[in-house]
């Protein structure tokens, strides 16, 4: 069974990660936060996962914790999505071109990139592991399109063990068509100190894992960066207010979906113009910066 790779996020290169996920469809990356921004992290979102109720249902886990929304709760949700090896390596997978006749010309057009969903998830002692699943399903993907339309990280807040529910994962799963069924002898456990991550692309079939400690909870934080031609799953437009959108720098308030594609895709009009919505935040960066 092939295991994943780890590459030290200290000395990795971008193309080290493209081509271990190329051909492995996940890789871990050890020290992906550094010890400052692994220690902010749990200070931020601990003491609010804790406080989260459990049991939503089987597959979400009937004894694990979810929080979202984390570009709410923490600011260093900003470092993990603009992180230099993680955003390029989504770049590279998602924004693959594309061409297509408008015309007399044949364009080149490339999508661009978004958050399609921030969530800690923190699993709990007893609980059983998950259905095996690719995550691009959310967005009723298929291998028959052949591209992939999401690089995922699961960054460890806490360490992820075998036995404590590290996510299962099947190495290589993203080259298998919709109808290939995913067993867990397949899957193997991601095993990876905190700060560490698990750069997973959306066709990879993976999951909870069981956690048969008596009394650790397991504790990750998911960021997925999408296409933008897709819907995002976690609705940033309604769970982020604009002002707080408006607080982080403007290629992350872009990377959150307040922005346009192309030419024709996220537009709105303004006096008879298909206009970039990003504008609409310039006013509440300008308050902000009166008001400190
Ligand atoms: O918590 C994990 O390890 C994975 C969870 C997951 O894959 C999901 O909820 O979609
Ligand atoms: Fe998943």
């Amino acid at each position: 069974m092939v295991n994943l790779v780890k590459l030290d996020g200290a000395v990795a290169s971008i193309d080290d990660v493209i081509s271990v996920v190329d051909r492995d469809g996940g890789v871990i990356i050890e020290n992906f936060l550094t010890p400052e921004q692994l220690c902010g992290m749990r200070n931020d979102l601990l003491p609010l996962i804790e406080e989260q109720s459990t049991g939503r249902d089987v597959f979400f886990g009937m004894n694990t914790r979810r929080l979202s929304a984390l570009f709410a709760k923490t600011r260093y949700s900003a470092d993990v999505v603009t992180h230099p090896l993680y955003l390029p390596a989504a770049r590279h997978f998602v924004c693959v071109p594309q061409h297509r006749w408008s015309g007399e010309s044949f364009m080149e057009v490339t999508c661009d990139i978004q958050v399609g969903v921030s969530q800690a998830i923190q699993i709990g002692p007893g609980e059983g592991g998950q259905a095996l699943h690719r995550d691009d399903g959310a967005f009723f993907w298929s291998r028959k399109f052949g591209r992939e339309a999401r690089l995922q990280v699961m960054i460890a807040l806490s360490d992820f063990t075998a036995e404590n529910g590290g996510t299962m994962v099947i190495p290589g799963s993203h080259r298998w068509d919709d109808e290939r069924k995913p067993q867990i002898e397949e899957a193997i456990p991601t095993e990876m100190k905190a700060g560490s991550a698990l750069l997973f692309l959306g066709g990879v079939y993976h999951g909870g894992g069981t956690n048969r400690t008596e009394s650790e909870w397991r504790t990750g934080v998911t960021f997925a960066l999408d296409a933008s031609f897709v819907r995002q799953e976690e609705n940033h437009y309604l769970a982020l207010p604009p002002e707080l959108v408006a607080s982080y720098p403007e290629e992350v308030q872009r990377l959150l979906g307040w922005s346009m594609s192309g030419r024709a895709l996220g537009w709105i009009e303004v006096d008879g113009e298909l206009s970039d919505p990003n504008f609409l935040l310039k006013p509440l960066e300008k308050s902000r910066a009166l008001a400190s």
